[in-house]
């Protein structure tokens, strides 16, 4: 594995078109990251020696997108110490009401925190996993502070036609 401070993982290729926008921001914010294909269903034991190595390998967060029955996060966050963000990807059948339910209710012990459906999830994930980052990290710390002062200048006051 590549040593890296956050691992995404995710159930499918299918999941990388949401998943990729974590990525995106952790690019943007120079955080180093791992993006694999770690299966709950279909290749468990890949995600078991994923979730148990996880830490050693030198991953400091995980986040994990999964849709349908999407046990990938709560399965990983049984595995590790780390803390895992996950994220429900937007399903075809339940539009990811499936996903958000499959991953938000933990039972008590076994946290995952559950970011909104898709893109938005995905983004917020990345930003979550750098505002931990940041607590130990001035550079992250500094590159967070001027991306959030980049998307506050970049609201107009008044809406204009398009
Ligand atoms: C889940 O099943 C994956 O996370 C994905 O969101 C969903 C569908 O997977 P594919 O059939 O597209 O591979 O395990």
């Amino acid at each position: 594995m590549a040593k890296a401070d956050v691992a995404i993982i995710m159930g499918s290729q299918s999941d990388w078109p949401t998943m990729k926008h974590a990525a995106e921001v952790l690019d943007a914010l120079g955080i180093s990251y791992d993006a694999r294909i770690v299966s709950a269903h279909r290749t468990p034991d890949r995600m078991y020696e994923f979730a148990k190595g996880a830490k050693a390998a030198g991953f400091k967060i995980i986040i994990a997108g999964a849709g349908g029955a999407a046990h990938l996060p709560g399965m990983t966050a049984s595995l590790t110490p780390l803390p895992v963000f996950g994220v429900p990807v937007e399903s075809k059948c339940l539009s990811g009401e499936d996903s958000l339910l499959s991953i938000v209710q933990m039972p008590g012990g076994i946290p995952v925190g559950t970011l909104a459906i898709g893109k938005a999830g995905a983004t917020n994930a990345a930003l979550l996993a750098a505002a931990v980052l940041a607590l130990s990290d001035k550079l992250i710390e500094q590159k967070l502070e001027d991306f959030r002062s980049a998307k506050t200048a970049s609201v107009g006051e008044r809406p204009l036609d398009a």
